[in-house]
């Protein structure tokens, strides 16, 4: 499986757990199989049990993800010797919510870590971006926090990390318009991102149009479909330093070293 793995620049001040890294390039990464919907991100998800470790890459700065990823990108040629990491931190997802961090394509100039529940360890990096506009997940998640002070008081987000983010119009797909997202969530009723079944449906409803009839309605390649375009943002985001490829072993795989 090939990802795109978006490089999230960490802003001072760090976090508190993470203030031994002060004045170098840290970098929280995410997996994504939709690098064109960077236009819409609001946030970056975190789950704040989830263990998270800090290592260098030859090229890229420090990247933060789970352990398990740090693993696979040391067998893609990311550190100087192949299969081996040097751990620089250990962290938990609770130490870097509400960091602030700088992501390409997006018009926000500054997003904050917020807590996603429904996080896989196993998936991806651990670290997630937020596209309220086109994932469901993503949009049920944001409403959440938003809805509900206690919500946000429990893990100390302060309200403008969250109140002021909306979602995006990037790209319309025919059925759904030009806030998918928004449009399944309302029609399927969802209440929360523990509404799993729903979202599960809502996010099938969305995602092949999406990947197919979807148009893109900003930047570069406003007005051309998905399909034909996403390759050359890919492609875009990795000339520019702003993503790197990041390939997935099939699961069969993994379970047999060890
Ligand atoms: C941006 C984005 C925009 C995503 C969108 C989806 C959508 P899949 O197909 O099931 O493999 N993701 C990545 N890692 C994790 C994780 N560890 N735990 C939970 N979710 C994770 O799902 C891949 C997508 O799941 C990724 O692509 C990421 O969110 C999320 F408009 O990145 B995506 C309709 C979906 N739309």
């Amino acid at each position: 499986q090939e990802y795109t793995l978006i490089k999230m620049e960490l802003q001072e001040p760090f976090p508190e757990a993470l203030k031994a890294l002060k004045g170098k390039q840290v970098n929280l990464v995410a997996a994504t199989l939709r690098p064109e919907t960077m236009y819409g991100q609001t946030n970056c998800w975190i789950h704040p049990e989830i263990k998270y470790i800090a290592f260098e890459t030859v090229k890229d700065g420090i990247f933060v993800c789970t352990k398990r990823a740090a693993r696979n990108m040391a067998y893609q040629d990311f550190t100087t010797t192949d299969g081996e990491f040097k751990v620089l931190l250990e962290i938990v997802g609770q130490d870097l919510l509400g960091a602030a961090v700088k992501s390409p394509l997006t018009s926000y100039p500054i997003v904050y870590c917020l807590p996603m529940l429904t996080i896989k360890e196993d998936k991806g990096t651990g670290i997630v971006t937020s596209v309220p506009s086109d994932s469901p997940d993503d949009y049920a998640a944001l409403l959440d926090l938003q809805k509900k002070p206690a919500f946000r008081e429990k893990y100390n987000i302060k309200d403008e990390m969250v109140l002021p983010f909306k979602p995006v119009p990037i790209l319309e797909i025919p059925e759904f318009g030009k806030l998918s997202a928004v449009h399944v969530y309302d029609k399927l009723k969802i209440q929360s991102q523990n509404d799993r079944e729903k979202l599960t449906q809502a996010k099938e409803m969305v995602y092949l149009k999406g990947f197919y009839d979807g148009v893109l309605l900003v930047g570069e390649f406003k007005g051309s479909k998905i399909q034909d375009v996403k390759k050359n943002l890919q492609n875009r985001l990795v000339e520019q330093k702003s993503a790197v490829v990041y390939y997935e072993p099939e699961k069969t795989i993994i379970a047999r070293s060890g």
